[in-house]
């Protein structure tokens, strides 16, 4: 059968594979949260809420595609990284990033009213943003999580003072961020717990540390069983905890470890 002379088009098509053995993170986004958590009442600095349904987001995400090792989310923002082994979509990064970015909107959407019982969604509905990025050696890996962990903390450090200044000291907005500006840690610390009895330290982790989703193999699982069938049959969990320090990542070996 003659191709149809339409079909020289398909030439314009690029390839757009991500490079063999390489990790590889799909990082989305909210478009505009902003004004979308103002729409629906968020509540500042964090909504704890909007943070659950995010994390169930990604772990439908992550059940959906077990490809995926270990996802870390933030505010308005997941990472989910994949193996550098991985193959899946023989590796095509449109394919990979709006797949991702496709099943956490509409579980996102789907589980909405789980979450926010008293107000339904209504146009214009969220949508997300996406990217991927590769990394070349697990330290690079590690080096990209620890910094979105990074960012976590210094954003929540400071909206927890910002808005302590505001709901507790009475300050408005202009005169909260004049108190701030230039201000280390240790100062925001101070102004926490001196003004406001506030120790930082007992803030709840989900807030500080971000949220951890992976696969928990039971230690005690039988040798014979391989390790695919063991990820498979793992039970994903989400977890708020550090994973700037090496003690997360030498305790549950099989995240990073080569797969067969
Ligand atoms: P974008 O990503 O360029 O489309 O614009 P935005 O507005 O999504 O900006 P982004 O992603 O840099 O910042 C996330 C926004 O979402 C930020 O303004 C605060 C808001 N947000 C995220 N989580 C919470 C929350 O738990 N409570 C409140 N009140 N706001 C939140
Ligand atoms: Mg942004
Ligand atoms: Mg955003
Ligand atoms: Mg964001
Ligand atoms: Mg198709």
């Amino acid at each position: 059968m003659a191709n149809s002379k339409y079909e020289y088009v398909k030439a314009f098509e690029q390839p757009d594979l991500l490079l063999p053995n390489t990790w590889i993170v799909v990082r989305i986004d909210g478009r505009g949260f902003h004004k979308f958590s103002n729409k629906y009442s968020f509540e500042k600095p964090n909504d704890r809420r909007a943070l659950d349904l995010m994390n169930a987001a990604a772990k439908a995400v992550m059940t959906e595609l077990p490809d995926i090792v270990i996802a870390y989310g933030i505010s308005d923002e997941y990472s989910f990284v994949f193996h550098k082994s991985c193959a899946l979509f023989e590796r095509r990064s449109s394919k990979l990033v709006t797949t991702i970015v496709s099943t956490f909107t509409a579980y996102y959407v789907h589980l909405w009213a789980s979450f926010f019982p008293e107000t339904p969604l209504s146009a214009p509905l969220p949508s997300f943003d996406g990217r991927a990025v590769q990394y070349p050696s697990v330290q690079n890996l590690r080096d990209y999580m620890s910094w979105r962990q990074v960012d976590c903390h210094i954003n929540n450090l400071y909206n927890t003072t910002f808005w302590a200044l505001i709901q507790i000291g009475g300050l408005d907005a202009k005169s909260a961020e004049k108190e701030l500006a230039g201000s280390l840690a240790a100062d925001k610390n101070e102004i926490l717990f001196s003004k406001f009895k506030i120790n930082y330290n007992n803030e709840p982790e989900i807030y500080k540390k971000g949220s951890v989703v992976f696969r928990d193999i039971a230690q005690s699982k039988t040798q014979e069983e391989n390790d695919r069938k063991r990820r498979a049959k793992a039970r994903i969990t989400v977890q708020h905890v550090d994973i700037i320090k090496d003690e997360f990542w030498e305790r549950r070996p099989w995240l990073l470890s080569n797969k067969p």
